[in-house]
């Protein structure tokens, strides 16, 4: 039986807070890539198809713990007052921007440490794009707090698919499905740095939670395994960093050899102490086609996602990888997603998709629901 609707987490605060003006982009200004409009045009393909996806602006309130247990806490409160720090510095309104970044060459001598707003940005940022403005702490922590909504729901569902499956009325092959459609998007953000557009780290916030439900046991009495899946078209070095050195999660990627964040994501990269072997990364040549695409995606999975046996997935899901994105791009064109939302299905585990990139505002809403509705099996 074909799971009839997707259920779709989303709220208004996603497109009125975090605008600013403009970001530096190969050194000059420009417009801000991650706009509001972006999750406007995914919302608007997903409206038209009521009849793979069901929208609800229900939030749950989480508070702070969830996130305290992904992020440490300088940080966050860097977050939350860097702002208003920043405008009594003298800086300009758009928004907090490092003025220097600590480089290994500089602080290999250098002892100082950062007292004045201007010098900490840049511990706390490692590049021009993660603009913080006046409500930046607030909408990262909505797009917080609508994942760890859909996460509390895939839980439910996910056990909902297991009794199904022991009574037989259900197989493999149709896994529940939700998707939190959100922004700011989270996948470059570490424990105690922001960058890449991202701040709070929304995938690992709602994988962490999982695991530390007490409840929620797997057979061995263990805590539920996640297997995150990122197929943005960066490397979420945010995601590594923060399960670098644990085997739960499980963090795969696939994304571009010679992009941005340029100083992770080589397939050397395999965690470490307890978490080695569970961190793979798979860097991929930017004349990638569909076809190479979901070859790989699906000998990812059948080499590491399955063998690892996860209860959940987790989808970093950016689109970023399409032949136009303005930004990035692979050669993936509009009839790749489908597939690749297909093969994702294929792992026959209850899944969550959380939006990260994708920037090509005219394509966004085939891109993405053409994905989802490729999980949903209905494309
Ligand atoms: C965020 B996500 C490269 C410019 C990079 C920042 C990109 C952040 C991407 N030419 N600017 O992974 O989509
Ligand atoms: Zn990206």
């Amino acid at each position: 039986m074909t799971p009839a609707l997707m259920k779709v987490y989303t709220s208004k605060l996603c497109t009125t807070m975090h605008t600013p003006e403009f970001e530096f982009l190969s050194g000059a200004e420009t417009q801000y890539y991650e706009s509001p409009q972006r999750l406007d045009a995914i919302l608007a393909y997903l409206e038209t198809h009521s009849d793979s996806f069901e929208i609800t602006e229900r939030v749950e309130d989480f508070g702070y713990e969830p996130i305290q247990r992904v992020h440490k806490q300088d940080f966050l409160d860097y977050l939350e007052t860097a702002y208003e720090e920043w405008i009594q510095e003298g800086g300009h309104p758009n928004g907090v921007l490092p003025a220097t970044i600590p480089h290994h060459k500089v602080t290999r001598l250098g002892k100082a440490k950062a007292s004045n707003l201007l010098s900490k940005a840049g511990e706390y940022c490692f590049d021009l794009s993660a603009v913080i403005t006046k409500d930046t702490f607030k909408a990262a922590w909505n797009a917080a707090q609508i994942t760890l909504t859909a996460t509390k729901d895939l839980v439910r569902l996910g056990a909902e698919y297991e009794q199904s499956l022991a009574s037989g009325a259900q197989s493999r092959e149709n896994p529940p499905g939700l998707y939190a459609l959100v922004r700011p998007p989270g996948h470059h953000a570490q424990s105690d740095i922001c960058g890449g557009y991202c701040f709070l780290n929304n995938v690992a916030i709602a994988a962490q939670w999982i695991i530390d439900q007490p409840e929620l046991k797997g057979r061995d009495g263990q805590p539920k395994k996640i297997a995150i899946v990122d197929v943005d078209f960066h490397h979420g070095n945010g995601t590594q960093e923060i399960f670098y050195s644990v085997s739960n999660p499980l963090y795969t990627s696939m994304h571009s050899a010679d992009d941005y964040p340029y100083f992770t994501g080589s397939a050397l990269e395999k965690g470490e102490g307890e978490g080695l072997g569970f961190n793979v990364n798979i860097p991929l040549h930017h004349a990638t086609t569909d076809d190479d695409y979901v070859e790989i995606l699906d000998k990812l999975i059948l080499d590491h996602v399955m063998p690892y046996q996860p209860d959940y997935v987790i989808v970093s899901l950016g689109v970023d990888t399409f032949k136009d994105d303005p930004i990035a791009g692979f050669l993936v064109t509009s009839e790749g997603y489908p597939r690749i939302g297909n093969s994702i299905r294929k792992i026959g585990v209850p899944t969550l998709f959380v939006q990260e990139g994708g920037y090509c505002v005219e394509k966004l809403g085939i891109n993405v629901g053409g994905m989802l509705q490729g999980f949903l099996g209905k494309k």
